[in-house]
């Protein structure tokens, strides 16, 4: 059988992790007197936790001392965590592990690759960390997406071509790293917002196995 690289995004595509990023943020934000709302937290999907306090001082018009820009990602974070912390597998995305069952069926390597350095704690959390043949996160990449560092890393830690692999991705910036990478882009989420990719789905539970087949036997 044909194999493909199956690579995923983290946030947005296995769990909604985008809603904890919104708390955390919010009270970080109002915190040092800026405003922040839902819209602005779109702009961070797929973007790291250096850039997205970049773009929240920007927009609040705030300049900080690298020291109280550091205390302030930590801080950040250690709120974030207090809600992983929490998580259980029910919060695993409708469909992804009927999805991620069938590539393991049909041993297609599978991969992670995430902007997230708090990857692998969430993989845990919601009991997937087994399931992936490689975990390239925020951890392992120099360069943000739309680089498609992250992508190409995974490609190689599952010895699979860029050209045969297919990625899963929620962010505009993730499908732009995809397409830089030669992969195959799958968009999970709204079509006006990711037109950019392959293929364009609402979330998984629109995904099915004889799509998944189809891509393996391309
Ligand atoms: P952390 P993904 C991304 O995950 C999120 O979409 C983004 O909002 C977040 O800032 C980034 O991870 C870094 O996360 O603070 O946990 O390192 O969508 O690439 O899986
Ligand atoms: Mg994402």
């Amino acid at each position: 059988m044909n194999k493909k690289g199956f690579i995923f995004d983290l946030d947005g595509v296995i769990v909604d992790t985008a809603k904890y990023h919104f708390l955390a943020w919010k009270k970080l934000a109002n915190s040092i007197g800026v405003d922040f709302t839902e819209i602005q937290n779109e702009q961070l999907k797929g973007v790291s936790r250096i850039e997205s306090l970049q773009k929240i001082l920007k927009w609040g018009n705030k300049t900080l001392s690298e020291a109280e820009f550091n205390r302030l990602m930590s801080m950040k974070n250690e709120d974030y965590l207090s809600y992983i912390d929490k998580m259980n597998r029910s919060e695993i995305l409708p469909d992804v592990t009927k999805i991620l069952d069938f590539l393991i069926e049909n041993n297609q390597p599978i991969a992670l690759g995430s902007a997230s350095k708090n990857a692998p704690e969430i993989l845990n959390k919601v009991n997937l960390f087994n399931q992936f043949n490689a975990i390239v996160d925020g951890n392992a990449v120099t360069k943000a997406k739309p680089d498609p560092e992250v992508f190409l890393k995974a490609a190689e830690a599952i010895q699979i071509k860029p050209e045969d692999c297919i990625v899963f991705e929620d962010s505009v910036a993730g499908i732009q790293a995809a397409n830089a990478a030669n992969m195959i882009s799958v968009g999970i989420g709204e079509k006006q917002v990711l037109f950019e990719a392959d293929y364009i789905f609402k979330d998984f539970t629109q995904i099915s196995t004889h799509f998944i087949t189809k891509l393996i036997e391309k």
